[in-house]
């Protein structure tokens, strides 16, 4: 099991309270630019051959807007290193309350879109709803965690990821579009996020989230993987390569395939424990 508790007292309340919370420096320059660098020639080599040559792996955007790839950890060590980063599976074993399995990753790289074509507004979404949650310990726990690192420096206007404050404790029963449109009504519910490279969105996914409008000229890069304890499943089209998986030790194939299943060692914290 991973280093617990992963989170200062003020990070793991700026979770509960707001559904999220930003946690700079966990990676290098070094880690970053090496993520960034792969991203963009990954990039290149399909605009070239039109052609994913990542067994188990997908595109799910190729325009020059909004480029994804999908199911990273046999594609580049940087991207396994990522997904296996121990300060990073420590949060999410702390938030979910247990030990975790990989569930989902991909990374993307977006650009700005002419000021004609912008959306008028954001494309908020939340992965599950929030009937998965649960308290212990007095905190919030949820069954589905992202870390989304940033790969680019984001400053206001970038685009940064977009969140509805708070929204991961609201039951989808009130109806996506209506707390949607509440939210819109008052700016100070909508949180745009903006933090200098390397630094960490970890956010529950029930919170509503969308991508941010790009109004300035730059590109901006992030990489994602989510956890769910270990007994779930992956997302669909994320299962781990059988091929890639057979070169790992115990300790990273577990935390890809999630075989400890319903063997779940607890992590849970008190509020006031420090790290
Ligand atoms: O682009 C972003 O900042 C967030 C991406 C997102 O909403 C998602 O992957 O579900």
């Amino acid at each position: 099991m991973t280093s617990q508790p992963a989170l200062t007292s003020a990070q793991r309340l700026h979770l509960d309270v707001y559904g999220y919370v930003v946690i700079e420096n966990v990676l290098s320059r070094e880690e970053v630019s090496g993520l960034r660098d792969t991203m963009y020639a990954i990039e290149t080599r399909y605009r070239e051959t039109g052609e994913c040559p990542y067994p188990s792996s997908h595109y799910s955007a190729t325009t020059h807007e909004c480029f994804r790839i999908d199911n990273l950890p046999h594609i580049a060590p940087c991207f396994f290193d990522y997904v296996t980063h121990p300060r990073l599976v420590a949060m999410a074993e702390e938030i979910t309350g247990g030990r975790v399995r990989l569930e989902q990753s991909d990374a993307h790289i977006r650009r700005p879109i002419a000021e004609t074509e912008r959306p008028a507004t954001y494309a908020f979404h939340r992965g599950v709803n929030p009937g998965f949650g649960y308290i212990r310990n007095s905190l919030y726990h949820f069954t589905f965690v992202k870390t989304l690192t940033m790969l680019t420096d984001w400053e206001p206007g970038d685009g940064g990821t977009t969140v509805i404050a708070g929204s991961h404790k609201i039951s989808d029963e009130i109806g996506d579009c209506a707390l949607i449109e509440a939210a819109l009504g008052d700016p100070r519910l909508i949180h745009e996020v903006s933090a200098p490279a390397g630094s960490t969105l970890l956010f529950f996914e029930s919170l509503v989230h969308s991508s941010g409008i790009i109004r300035s000229n730059k590109d901006r890069l992030l990489i994602i993987a989510g956890y769910t304890p270990c007994m779930f499943q992956p997302w669909s089209r994320y299962d781990p390569d059988p091929d890639f998986l057979a070169t790992l030790t115990e300790e990273h194939r577990t935390l890809l395939t999630g075989d400890s299943r319903y063997h779940w060692p607890r992590t849970l914290r008190q509020l006031s424990e420090s790290v």
